[in-house]
This record gives C-alpha cells, structure tokens and sequence, in this order.
C-alpha cells in the first residue's frame, strides 16, 4: 500500500511531535487476542464478571486463573513489526509519546523507550491492604494448600496492578497523555475500538488543540468520526510504511 498524498505524508516527512494511543489491536498480529473482536477476550468471558473490583472480591480465584492464563499467552509471544516500527519512530523524532490501553508488555520488548501505561501491566501486582508490589505470577508458585496469593507482608490479599472499569487511571499517566495529546502535531489511534473513556477522549483533545488526527484499524470504530484519515488494515503492515516516509529523503 502506497500512502495517499495527503497531509500525513507532508507531516510524517517533518518529523513533527507525535503522539501515539495504543490499544489491544496492535498486539493481535503477535497472538494476543484482544477484547470486543469477535474471537476476543470478551467473547469467552463477560467484562463485568472478571474486569471490576467487586468481581474480584466475589470470585478471586477466578479472576487470577484468567489473569495467569493471560500472563502465559503473553509471555509466549513477542512483539511484532507494528511495535518495532513505533519504537524507531521514536528514535527519529525529537517529542514522541507512546500511551498504551495494553497491559501486556510487548512495546516496551519492542524497545520503545518511554511508555505511558494507562491501564496498568500485567507483570505487575499489590497488596490489597499495604499496597506492598508484588510478583504477578503468584498461581504457579503456590503450594497445593494454597488457594490465592497473599502478601508477604501483611498475608492480605494480592491484586493484579490493572485498572478495572470504575476505577481511576494512574494520575500522573493520564495527565502525561492529556499534556502530550494537547501539544502534539500527529495523533495516531492504533488498533483500538475508542469505547473505554477516558483513553478514548484523548483523540478528540488533540484535535481540538490543533493536531491532525489519524486512526489505524481493521475496521471503523466508534471514534472515526473524529479521524481526519482512517488507514485500514493491519497495524503491524501499516506503520512500517509510516515509518518508512519519515525515512524517505
Ligand atoms: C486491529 C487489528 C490489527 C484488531 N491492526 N487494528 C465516559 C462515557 C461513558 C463511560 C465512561 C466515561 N468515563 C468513564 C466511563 C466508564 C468506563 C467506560 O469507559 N465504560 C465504557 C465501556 C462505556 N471507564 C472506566 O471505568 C475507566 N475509569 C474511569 O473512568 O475512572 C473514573 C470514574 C470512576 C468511576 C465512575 C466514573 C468515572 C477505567 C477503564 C478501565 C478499562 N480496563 C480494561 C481492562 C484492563 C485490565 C486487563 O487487561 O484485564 O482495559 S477493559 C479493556 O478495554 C482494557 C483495554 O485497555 C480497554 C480498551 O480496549 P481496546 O484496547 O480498544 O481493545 P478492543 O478489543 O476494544 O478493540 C481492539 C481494536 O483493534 C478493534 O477496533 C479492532 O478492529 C482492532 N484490531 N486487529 C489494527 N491487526
Ligand atoms: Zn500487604
């Protein structure tokens, strides 16, 4: 696919400050399966019996199977080249910032050097009570007469350091996203369905703030309406070729 001439050419040639939102979609060339497509997580299990605190509360060992099952698909696979072609981008422009919906890991394996993680990293975990960081893959360290992990602390109980729907994103993420959405020149919305707010709010900021606005996706979505441009396909075939304009002399 040749890029259209159109302002994202022009720009991308500039090097102009970008600033990227990522979403589950991005991963799913790597094996990652992502949310609300219809091979996605939530086709097996329903958001609101596993990815909020009171289900947590309810069914904990249920939730820490799914996130363990996660944890291991994740750890088997590696990024791919929509992530390493993000990486490099950041290499060739003076102000890029990387904010990511995922929690799995695999921008930062691509070598991206800054990234703003809204919803939390899998990998991590706390202590209910003590707040103590803790190693994510508890379930497969447990003794049999275990059934949950517990703080070594405190014995509380041990979370998953996501963020789940009602809770508040990490402060200083969100007010970092906010800054870079607002100053940027290029927003691109890569491989996400832009139905969980706030993360879904941040394309209509930086358009209001001036910046041309991009979206990368197989498919429209409930935020194109706010694209200049909506590239469709792939990711991981996409912006290699974005990145290969920036290259083009
Ligand atoms: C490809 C591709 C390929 C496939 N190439 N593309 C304003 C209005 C309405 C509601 C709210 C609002 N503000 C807040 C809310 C409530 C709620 C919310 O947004 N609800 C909506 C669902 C209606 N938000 C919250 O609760 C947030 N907290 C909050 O706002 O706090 C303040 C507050 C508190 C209390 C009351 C009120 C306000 C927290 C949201 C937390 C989201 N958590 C999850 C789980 C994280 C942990 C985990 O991973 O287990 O985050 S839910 C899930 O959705 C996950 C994702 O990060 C997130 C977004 O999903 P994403 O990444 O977009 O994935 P998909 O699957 O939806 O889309 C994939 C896309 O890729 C598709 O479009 C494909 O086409 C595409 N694709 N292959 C390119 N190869
Ligand atoms: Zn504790």
């Amino acid at each position: 696919m040749e890029l259209k001439d159109s302002p994202l050419k022009d720009l991308l040639r500039r090097r102009p400050r970008i600033c990227v939102l990522s979403g589950a979609g991005i991963s799913a060339e790597s094996g990652v399966p992502t949310f609300r497509d219809p091979d996605g997580l939530w086709a097996k299990f329903k958001p609101e019996e596993l990815a909020n605190f009171q289900a947590f509360i309810n069914n904990p060992e249920l939730v820490w199977s799914w996130y363990q099952h996660r944890i291991e698909v994740i750890r088997k696979v590696k990024p791919n080249p929509g992530h390493f072609a993000l990486a490099e981008m950041a290499k060739l422009c003076t102000e890029f910032t990387l904010v990511t919906q995922n929690v799995d890991n695999l921008h930062q394996r691509a070598g991206q050097p800054e990234v703003i993680e809204l919803h939390g990293n899998i990998e991590r975990a706390y202590c209910l009570d003590c707040n103590t960081p803790a190693a994510a893959d508890h379930l497969e360290k447990l003794d049999e007469n275990q059934r949950l992990p517990r703080c070594t602390e405190c014995n509380g109980m041990i979370r998953p350091d996501v963020v789940w729907f009602g809770e508040m994103l990490p402060e200083e993420s969100l007010r970092r996203a906010e800054n870079s959405a607002q100053n940027c020149e290029l927003f691109l919305c890569v491989g996400t369905s832009g139905v969980v707010f706030p993360a879904a709010s941040l394309p209509f900021l930086a358009k209001e703030n001036g910046a041309y606005v991009v979206e990368i996706n197989r498919q429209h979505t409930e935020i194109s309406h706010v694209m200049h441009e909506t590239l469709i396909g792939p990711s991981g075939e996409i912006l290699p070729r974005l990145l290969a304009e920036m290259n083009h002399p």
